[in-house]
């Protein structure tokens, strides 16, 4: 049996647009994600969030849910257009009543709340005055956090200020299939830079608040596996994670970008506009890093500039989102972040998979995602016996819900949701879970 620490703090995540519909109720305002949802060809069957999970009305009973499964924290998002439906100015007394609500009902159960303050839905008006890449953007979102950390201070001891930059800015703003939908790199590139300054802004907010809470950022963090020996596929996959991991990680921690990123960008014309103070304030320090990792990539050199990298197939059995289950690879991640960016406490904010569920006799046997998760449980395991001060872990998802530009297709919930009737069921992967917690009190 795997034995975790007594205070370890388990829980589970969802993200506000995936999980809780009412996008017009109660004085929201337009997302980012609403307005590219609605954008025909933008997401798979011409999904929105507009329901979801219905989670905005229904969260008593998940609340209840996660109470029985025994689950100790939620890891939740506000929606910034719920609580500034013009992205700024006067705050919507009926959004934060909203999560108020939620507050109240977590605490009823004894659940920790764990709320993210920037899980992807920005105030579409901010969108149509530049977005991320206009510098603006992230002394809005400076507000939006003070006033939120203000309104909340009392009842919440732990935030994120982001939910995976990387995804923000290059699916958004780079790669174009997440909203709002651009393909400009350098613009993917400024995105990022304002992502992590807006970060670093609300940090300095919240410590001006002298609050005995914590914060810290989430990033998806992608071990970079060269293809082969060869130098050029080492190369590769050092630029790979440069790329996708020490971008965000090296100014968070180390108050610098990465030199050896910078001389590639600067190839491409798409460095970042770095203004004085900028990394000061992004490197402000924190009181965690959290975690989200899925799969490992395999990466060989490539023709294509300014990476010259090619992504390579996948070794071993991979999940529904064709992502390689490698478990050694949050093993190897939590190592290398504690010896390279510790001593810092480490959470692991997301971790789960996405498998093709079927309901049998009211029931779904998802050994996969159950195996899924026990594996990496072990991974993350070691790392703590090898010292890694490894202090909790998030299961993705609580529930089934949006998943991006796939839409309902694809499920990664420990809870299975019937989006025809909302009913939830508990999948056998949450009564695995249920009785995995309940071992670790014993
Ligand atoms: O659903 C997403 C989540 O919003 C961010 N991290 C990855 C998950 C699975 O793709």
């Amino acid at each position: 049996m795997l034995r975790f620490p007594k205070e370890f703090q388990w829980g589970a995540a969802t993200a506000s647009y995936q999980v809780e519909g009412a996008v017009s109720e109660d004085g929201r305002g337009e997302s980012i994600w609403d307005r590219f949802s609605r954008t025909p060809g933008k997401v798979q069957n011409g999904d929105t969030g507009d329901t979801a999970c219905d989670h905005y009305h229904r969260f008593p009973e998940d609340v209840k849910l996660m109470a029985d499964i025994g689950i100790k924290a939620y890891r939740f998002s506000i929606a910034w257009p719920r609580i500034f439906p013009d992205g700024s100015g006067r705050a919507n007394p009926e959004g934060l009543d909203f999560y108020s609500r939620l507050l109240d009902e977590l605490q009823a159960h004894g659940i920790q709340p764990v709320p993210t303050l920037y899980h992807w839905d920005l105030p579409q008006v901010l969108e149509d005055k530049g977005g991320w890449p206009h510098r603006d953007t992230a002394y809005y979102f400076r507000d939006y956090a003070a006033h939120v950390f203000e309104a909340f201070r009392d009842r919440v001891s732990m935030w994120i200020t982001h939910n995976e930059p990387w995804c923000a800015s290059m699916l958004g703003y780079g790669f174009g299939v997440h909203a709002p939908g651009k393909q400009d790199f350098p613009a993917a590139m400024a995105a990022a830079h304002h992502l992590l300054l807006s970060h670093g802004l609300a940090v300095q907010a919240f410590r001006g608040l002298e609050s005995t809470g914590q914060i810290g950022i989430t990033l998806n963090l992608t071990p970079q596996y060269p293809a082969s020996d060869d130098a050029d596929d080492r190369a590769a996959a050092r630029r790979a994670d440069g790329f996708s991991n020490r971008w965000f990680l090296d100014p968070v921690f180390r108050g610098a970008y990465p030199q050896d990123m910078l001389g590639v960008l600067a190839e491409v014309q798409a460095a970042p506009p770095i203004e004085d103070d900028d990394l000061r304030v992004i490197s402000a320090p924190l009181d965690f890093l959290g975690v989200n990792y899925y799969s490992r990539a395999i990466v060989g050199h490539g023709d294509q500039p300014p990476l010259h990298m090619e992504m390579k197939p996948p070794v071993y059995p991979v999940t529904k989102m064709d992502w390689e289950v490698y478990p050694d690879g949050l093993y190897r991640l939590l190592m290398r972040l504690h010896e390279d960016y510790g001593p810092i406490p480490l959470y692991v904010t997301e971790n789960g998979a996405c498998y093709e569920d079927t309901m049998v006799s009211g029931r779904v046997h998802d050994q996969a995602r159950t195996q899924y998760l026990q594996s990496h449980f072990a991974a993350a395991l070691r790392a703590i016996e090898q010292g890694v001060p490894l202090q909790g872990y998030y299961v993705w998802s609580l529930l089934d819900n949006f998943e991006w530009a796939h839409g309902y297709e694809r499920r990664f919930g420990i809870v299975h949701v019937d989006f025809a009737d909302q009913k939830r069921t508990l999948k056998d992967s949450a009564l695995w879970y249920k009785k995995f917690l309940g071992q670790q009190l014993g």
